[in-house]
């Protein structure tokens, strides 16, 4: 970890002297338990789409099957995976500090299999499908679909009360953040005197805004990121480390 120690000395000295804490997440908390990031390359049937251009409402409705796929694909991958070291630092670290907040912009589920209880899920879940249609919640006929790596297309399950198609429970680019998810954030984000932000390329908005708003009112931001995001010029700490690295030391005995 290229973190100097002086640094993560006075980032654990913040944390220490910090009343009210978020922690926020995106895809870099989940890389290191070999869940694929929005800026690693696509593979297999989707090497040719930007995932950008297959996480949307009109990329389902023109092909359902190969979008589908993608998701079943990604819910595979990541029921084939573990929490790690950083997502379990978190949890105790939650445990101990009741009053922090956990947001992510995951749609996985590393962090609550961790431990974390009322993560709130900006961009939602892959494991909450609904209909299309109606909304009505659908279910998943096997808990763990064995997907083969390049992926395949797939027909997706019907809902049960009038038929429609079963789409994603997430959070499609041109489509608004849950509300109420969105309100805690932002009113968490506004009132923390430090927040923690973990693993985001600080790119997708509304999202993206949280680190500057908790900034704007007063509060301290602790980055870690291997890579430099636009976060780094308003970051009092820039953490230049992975997660599964950095979390473990900067947070125990919190
Ligand atoms: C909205 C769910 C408006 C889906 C996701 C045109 C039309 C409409 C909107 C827009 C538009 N143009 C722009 C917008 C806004 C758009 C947007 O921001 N686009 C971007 C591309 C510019 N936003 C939206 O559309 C949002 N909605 O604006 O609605 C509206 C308002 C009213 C009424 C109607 C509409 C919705 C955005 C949500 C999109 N859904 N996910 C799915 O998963 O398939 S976002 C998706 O991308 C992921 O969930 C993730 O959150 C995001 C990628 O961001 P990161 O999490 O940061 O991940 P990334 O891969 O980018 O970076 C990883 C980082 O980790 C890197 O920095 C890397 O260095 C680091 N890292 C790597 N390894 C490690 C590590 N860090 C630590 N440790 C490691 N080991
Ligand atoms: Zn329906």
């Amino acid at each position: 970890m290229n973190t100097s120690s002086s640094s993560l000395t006075q980032a654990q000295k913040a944390i220490q002297a910090a009343r009210s804490i978020v922690i926020f997440t995106g895809a870099g908390m989940s890389a290191e338990s070999g869940v694929p990031t929005f800026r690693d390359a696509m593979t297999g049937l989707w090497a040719r789409f930007p995932a950008e251009a297959l996480a949307t409402y009109d990329a389902y409705i023109r092909d359902p099957e190969l979008v589908w796929g993608w998701y079943e694909w990604r819910r595979s991958k990541i029921l084939g995976t573990m929490p790690h070291a950083g997502h379990c630092a978190i949890a105790e670290f939650s445990q101990r500090h009741e009053s922090a907040v956990l947001v992510t912009q995951n749609v996985d589920n590393l962090h609550e299999r961790a431990g974390s209880a009322d993560v709130l899920h900006l961009h939602g879940s892959l494991f909450a499908p609904r209909c299309i249609d109606c909304s009505q919640p659908g279910a998943f006929s096997d808990e763990h679909p064995q997907e083969p790596e390049g992926g395949r297309r797939i027909a997706p399950p019907r809902c049960k009360s009038c038929n429609g198609l079963l789409r994603p429970g997430v959070v499609w680019f041109g489509e608004s953040l849950p509300q109420k998810e969105w309100q805690h954030a932002k009113v968490a984000a506004e009132k923390c005197d430090l927040m923690i932000c973990i693993g985001t390329s600080g790119l997708v908005y509304p999202a993206a805004g949280l680190p500057a708003t908790a900034v704007r009112n007063g509060a301290t931001l602790i980055q870690i990121n291997p890579d430099e995001t636009p976060l780094n010029a308003i970051a009092h700490f820039n953490l230049h480390g992975s997660a599964r690295n950095v979390l473990p030391k900067l947070l125990r005995n919190r």
